[in-house]
């Protein structure tokens, strides 16, 4: 154990009681596979279940907290997997925080950082869920612990992903009618790219140009691809392309975005800190899309936000269809941003057949609102996540 862990460990006089309060007792990971509405299809996977690892903290006081980690069709969209996420919860990073004070969040990032390298996931859903039990017991929401919102609501993206143009464009037309969301992202890269063009342009003609429709390849098409393609989703009115090349391309992702009049979104291409200047600092892209699996925690997703907003990347919050509960950690983070220049995606909770609590987060007007209650905001709905729960 390092010195300066130890030093970070030690509560000071007035915080000493609260702090012993708040040590963690236990952290047990649950693995859940929860159905989706339809079909969500991407370049390399497709889901009709979102599998979730949900991880539970109890602290010394009674206060139990939830975190989300997700995963999008086993160790596809990342790295991680359910089982890969339960294993390092439970066999790395739960040892190295009993006993901690909920309350350290820095330091308890730094034991999980001496712990496992990366999984990502796996941090994020921990410090989520000892974010949710500390604001329980100071009776505060996590947006006041990482520094206070400065928005309660955002607008929010809906994505399109059956790969059926008609049955994509009844659904963005319902949701346009029900005023839940008038953006919207469309998968591309699992058809080859002319018919997913195709698809665009029946969208397009039935959704009418006030929409914003932005496009997902999810690092499905080569740079050549790009060239190919890209002047016919100019001539869409395409707002935003994410992550059109491999995240490994980063010098092919430099030239295809000098090439097009549309801004780039850098997704997989950028988990760290470091990766997201490199990306910058190249020219990638010129937006960054924040997401707790990239970036292993609230606090660290803030500071991505920090480094991608001074290298003058826009910022766009990610998500990998999460839950609510998921949603609302993200959310307590994106609320603190000073600047969320493309709103968030946190559509996840409505893809869902059930969501995973029972007081599912509000959409309303084409935003989604920020949970407001003490914690995360959200009550896990327990009979649900039994029935979800995989049966080991
Ligand atoms: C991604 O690559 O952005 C988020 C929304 C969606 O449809 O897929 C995910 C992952
Ligand atoms: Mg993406």
């Amino acid at each position: 154990m390092s010195r300066a862990v130890i030093e970070i460990a030690e509560p000071v006089e007035h915080v000493r009681g609260l702090t012993r309060d708040t040590a963690v007792r236990s952290i047990r990971a649950t693995i859940v596979e929860a159905p989706t509405r339809r079909r969500h299809k991407l370049s390399n996977t497709e889901v009709t279940h979102q599998g979730y690892v949900l991880v539970r903290v109890q602290l010394d006081n009674g206060v139990t907290g939830i975190g989300e980690a997700s995963t999008l069709g086993g160790p596809r969209w990342a790295e991680e997997s359910v089982e890969s996420i339960k294993a390092a919860v439970t066999n790395y990073l739960a040892p190295a925080l009993l006993g901690q004070p909920a309350l350290a969040f820095e330091a308890n990032a730094l034991r999980m950082s001496k712990a496992a390298t990366r999984n990502f996931a796996a941090k994020g859903a921990i410090e989520s869920a000892l974010l949710d039990a500390a604001g329980k017991t100071l009776g505060l929401p996590a947006s006041a612990l990482l520094g206070g919102a400065v928005r309660e609501r955002m607008e929010v993206i809906w994505a399109l992903a059956s790969g059926d143009s008609g049955q994509e464009l009844e659904e963005a037309k319902e949701k346009l009618r029900r005023r839940e969301h008038r953006q919207f992202k469309i998968k591309f890269g699992f058809n080859r790219p002319q018919a997913d063009l195709k698809r665009l342009q029946t969208l397009r003609a039935g959704l009418g140009d006030e929409v914003r429709l932005i496009v997902d390849v999810n690092q499905g098409w080569t740079e050549a691809e790009c060239i190919r393609f890209m002047p016919a989703l100019e001539e869409l009115d395409v707002a935003l392309i994410e992550q059109p090349v491999s995240a490994l391309q980063l010098e092919a992702m430099v030239r295809v975005a000098a090439r097009t009049s549309i801004p780039l979104l850098v997704d997989e291409a950028a988990f760290t800190k470091e990766e997201i200047a490199r990306v910058a600092t190249m020219g990638c892209g010129s937006v960054y899309s924040l997401k707790l699996v990239k970036s292993g925690g609230l606090f660290e997703i803030k500071r991505a936000a920090a480094v991608a907003g001074a290298h003058g990347l826009e910022l766009y919050g990610g998500c990998l269809l999460e839950s609510s509960i998921g949603a609302a950690a993200h959310l307590a983070a994106f609320a603190t941003l000073p600047k969320l220049e493309w709103g968030t995606e946190h559509f996840g909770p409505r893809i869902l057949v059930e969501d995973l609590v029972v007081n599912p987060i509000r959409f309303d007007e084409f935003e989604i609102c920020v949970p407001d209650g003490p914690g995360l905001g959200v009550e896990v709905d327990e009979d649900r996540i039994r029935a979800f729960a995989r049966k080991d």
